[in-house]
């Protein structure tokens, strides 16, 4: 181990800020397994040998998008090909009514931006779902969506939060983060929340205690100090206005994209990129290992590399799919306690707040 690693290792022995520096200088390292033990040690120090999963569903209402991202393979146009669809607040009810009796604790409702749809509609489906479910708690719509609301209601985004908070919704997913870059984000997706924008939203939701995770898009045009800034920037944020519950990696999966030529990003990449964030995200206590993206191999060697969440059993996942997804579409509650055990850590089942439910 060379002298800067070692110096490094010891910031993380004694509780010390890693900086930017320290945070390139790791992605530049080829030392994996310094960089995984340095994120296991935090892990163990945060969550002993606790790995969380939850039972939800994802709901996606529609996948008609006027922003149309080019790393995004699931959104379409109105009249196009691709399978336009989008749910009525029936429909969507009926869809996670469904996956009730699979003893879900959490339904997780993410839509596109559709050209037409009134926030009101936003509002009847969480209204609906949290009317007749009161139990099982409602994580929905990204800053991107919120952000969106606000501009077709006329209202801010302190209003359309406080309203979706009064009908039913329990906390915010991570999506539409990708990465603090706006100059990538002009090209990428230029039709949307600008990285400010999305941060101003999740410090407002923070504020009114609506607890979120947090996402980075990476493996497309980014560069590693890009990756830095956006976990210099998510830190910061929860410094001063604290509600991250956990951190979402997020791969860029290139198929059926308009980035369709960009090479997947490789698994050392993606374990770098685990242990990397569970090191510089210091006031962040969870790190998922998302296995739909991962797969579940990978995500369960993330375990070892700062990751203590699988995030879920999610039933019918169709954003990823779209990209090329090669993981199954759900799995059963017996499967991810198994996978867990596998990899010698305690299964713990979560709610989305991180209550335990049980432990394995
Ligand atoms: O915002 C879109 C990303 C996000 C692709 O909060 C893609 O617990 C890779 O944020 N390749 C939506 N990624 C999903 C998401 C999420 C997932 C699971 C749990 C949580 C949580 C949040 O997926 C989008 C975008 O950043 N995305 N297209 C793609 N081709």
């Amino acid at each position: 181990m060379d002298r800067k690693m070692q110096e490094i290792g010891d910031k993380v022995q004694q509780n010390i800020r890693l900086s930017k520096e320290d945070g390139i200088y790791l992605y530049q390292s080829n030392d994996l397994l310094a960089i995984g033990e340095m994120a296991r040690t935090r892990k163990l120090e945060k969550t002993g040998r606790y790995v969380y999963f939850n039972v939800n569903r994802h709901i996606n209402l529609t996948n008609i998008c006027v922003s149309r991202c080019k790393f995004c393979a699931f959104g379409v146009d109105e009249d196009g090909t691709g399978g336009p669809y989008v749910m009525s607040p029936d429909e969507a009810f009926e869809f996670g009514a469904e996956a009730v009796d699979y003893g879900i604790t959490e339904f997780h409702v993410v839509s596109a931006l559709h050209p037409t749809k009134p926030f009101d509609y936003y509002i009847e489906v969480i209204r609906r779902l949290h009317d007749t479910y009161p139990h099982i708690h409602i994580q929905a719509f990204t800053a991107v969506e919120i952000f969106y609301f606000a501009q077709i209601s006329g209202l801010s985004v302190r209003e359309v939060l406080t309203i979706l908070k009064e009908v039913g919704l329990g906390s915010m997913p991570g999506g539409g983060a990708e990465v603090f870059n706006d100059d990538i984000r002009r090209e990428l997706c230029p039709r949307k929340a600008m990285s400010e924008d999305w941060l101003e939203v999740h410090r407002s939701a923070h504020e009114l205690g609506i607890k979120t995770n947090c996402t980075m898009l990476y493996g497309h045009v980014e560069s590693i100090e890009d990756r830095i800034n956006h976990f210099i920037r998510l830190r910061e944020l929860e410094d001063q206005a604290p509600g991250f519950q956990s951190f979402i990696p997020l791969p860029f999966l290139p198929e059926n994209t308009k980035l369709s030529h960009v090479r997947r990003t490789s698994a050392i990449d993606d374990l770098k990129t685990m242990a990397i964030a569970r090191l510089m995200l210091d006031n962040i206590d969870h790190i998922k290992a998302f296995w739909i993206m991962l797969g579940i191999p990978l995500a369960q060697i993330a375990l070892e590399f700062g990751a203590d969440d699988l995030d879920g059993t999610i039933v019918e996942e169709r954003i990823m799919h779209s990209a090329g997804a090669q993981t199954e579409k759900g799995i059963d509650k017996t499967s991810i306690i198994e996978l867990i055990r596998e990899s010698g850590y305690t299964p713990v089942e979560r709610d989305t707040l991180y209550n335990i439910i049980e432990i394995f």
